[in-house]
């Protein structure tokens, strides 16, 4: 089974105000070893551009990429793996295009689907938002440390990945509720001069399980 790194960065242009191989630099270079590339701005070509650089910048330290949202992106700069939404692709037809070897994530808010998303065939699943956030437009309804409990139990060992509004002050309560890791984006870029020391905090957590 997969192995989830505990901390896990999404990155985001307009909160770092840094491109995505500067950010994937200082994440990588700072010890995360999983990073998400995420940009729901730019077009798809320059998308595609930014993700075969950041890759690049993540092989010089040993850091795996998944790209969100893009399988064929993923596919062709061939990054560790691509993340879902529900609305995306179904993970069943990423998974037959991508084999495999790559890395499959799927983002589920409820109980229903993450139960559902536990039968597919995905590496890990994350779920939220745990708390509130202004990171995603679309977010849904908050579910809570509980909701997050609820889901560890629900399906199995299945590696989760706790999202949404996790920041220092509470990501290891994200993981005593059954996360092995958390995922970020606004408790990263408030100051990109930060995000070394960041990330150092952040991999100080331990996981509970
Ligand atoms: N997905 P922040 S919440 C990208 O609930 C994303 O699936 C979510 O950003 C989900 O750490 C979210 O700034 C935003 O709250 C996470």
């Amino acid at each position: 089974m997969f192995h989830l790194p505990i901390l896990y960065p999404i990155t985001d242009r307009q909160l770092s105000r840094l491109t995505i191989s500067e950010q994937v630099r200082l994440l990588a270079s700072s010890g995360a070893r999983l990073i998400q590339l995420r940009d729901k701005i730019s077009p798809p070509k320059q998308f595609q551009l930014d993700t075969a650089e950041a890759v690049k910048v993540a092989h010089e330290f040993g850091a795996q990429i998944i790209v969100n949202d893009r399988v064929d992106i993923a596919q062709t700069v061939s990054a560790h793996g691509v993340h879902l939404g529900q609305d995306d692709m179904p993970p069943e037809a990423a998974r037959r295009l991508l084999g495999d070897h790559r890395l499959i994530g799927f983002s589920t808010h409820n109980v229903e689907q993450a139960v559902e998303a536990a039968k597919l065939p995905v590496d890990y699943i994350a779920f939220g938002p745990i708390f509130p956030t202004r990171s995603k437009q679309d977010a849904a309804p908050v579910v809570g440390l509980e909701g997050l409990a609820t889901i560890r139990k629900a399906i199995g060992q299945k590696p989760l990945v706790a999202i949404g509004g996790i920041n220092l002050k509470n990501a290891q309560q994200a993981l005593k509720a059954g996360a092995d890791s958390v995922a970020l984006i606004s408790a990263l870029y408030e100051n990109p001069n930060e995000i070394p020391q960041l990330v150092s905090e952040f991999l100080t957590l331990q996981r509970q399980g």
